[in-house]
């Protein structure tokens, strides 16, 4: 009798998970054709950023392969800007390793992890408040990348995330969550920066990055990407059929990525050494109603400063 009522119970919470799955997806769907993103597209239309050469080359490379690198000072050659990112990543590094030998001599910390993700220590995780004093956050709305994000999803965007993260060298054997490959279910109007923070070599867990993987790119069809969709292809049939068509970022200190990760990435497997990354996500207004939360509530704080499309981004 029990077992029966379990039995039916377990069948009333798959159908309704399902159900649930596709009003999601319908919602996302009806966002990306016809709501938000219509309104996000027109925005953009009618005020399109004027880019300069270190941006159309970004630009250029992300439209032919979902990915491009540069050093951080060729596109945000303000010194200025860095020097405070860099003491900002200094200041959490100090932290965290503080709390990792805290936790390694039995004690507690106060470092933030994620479930399904506690290899990595993160800044600010989830729920933080942040304001325009952030250095990361600036980063996010900075015109140098906010305008190239725009660019790039050919609307105005949503600047959906904000961190920083720190991978001890752990020296496991097994890959786990998203050090394995996958496609990230939250948009197919994508777009990621990584800004490296350490030299970052193979001992470091490099970023990976299957080119032209993302919607529109000619390996769209490998395990296609689906809202919500189930991202996390078998190991042995991927390497098969990329058959070695990644790219592995090691790359100095100092390195930004860009790359729209509704393709294939993968990264932070750090066997020997920490890595110590930034990272940023822009998205579509359709994912904020459906599919992704922001990880942040903007304080609204002097956003009298801000352009059209800064304060659309944060809001
Ligand atoms: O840690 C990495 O290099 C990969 C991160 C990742 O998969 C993601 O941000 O979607």
């Amino acid at each position: 009798m029990h077992r029966t009522r379990t039995r039916f119970a377990a069948r009333v919470n798959r159908v309704a998970a399902g159900l649930e799955r596709r009003g999601v997806v319908a919602t996302y769907e009806a966002h990306d054709r016809l709501l938000a993103n219509r309104g996000s597209r027109r925005r953009y239309a009618r005020q399109t950023p004027g880019l300069d050469e270190a941006q159309r080359g970004v630009l250029e490379r992300l439209r032919a392969e979902g990915y491009a690198s540069l050093p951080f000072s060729e596109l945000v050659p303000d010194r200025a800007v860095w020097e405070e990112l860099e003491a900002n990543a200094a200041a959490f590094v100090a932290d965290t390793e503080a709390g990792l030998a805290s936790e390694r001599g039995g004690g507690e910390s106060e470092l933030r992890r994620r479930a399904g993700k506690e290899f990595l220590v993160r800044k600010y995780s989830w729920g933080v408040d942040l304001g325009l004093d952030d250095p990361w956050l600036r980063l996010g709305i900075n015109p140098r990348l906010l305008d190239l994000a725009n660019a790039y999803l050919q609307m105005w965007a949503k600047l959906e995330y904000v961190d920083v993260w720190y991978t001890p060298a752990a020296g496991e054997a097994e890959r786990r969550s998203s050090q394995r490959w996958h496609r990230d279910f939250n948009d197919r109007h994508l777009l990621k920066a990584f800004i490296y923070l350490v030299d970052v070599d193979e001992q470091a867990g490099p970023f990976e990055y299957v080119p032209r993987s993302a919607p529109g790119g000619d390996l769209e069809q490998l395990w296609p990407w689906r809202p919500l969709g189930e991202n996390y292809p078998p190991e042995d049939e991927f390497a098969e059929r990329v058959d070695g068509r990644s790219v592995t970022f090691t790359a100095p200190k100092g390195t930004i990525i860009f790359c729209n990760t509704s393709g294939f990435h993968r990264g932070g497997f750090a066997t020997g050494k920490p890595r110590v990354l930034a990272t940023l996500t822009w998205d579509s207004p359709a994912s904020l109603k459906a599919l992704s939360e922001r990880n942040y509530v903007f304080d609204g704080a002097g956003s009298d400063v801000l352009d059209d499309t800064q304060r659309y981004a944060l809001t």
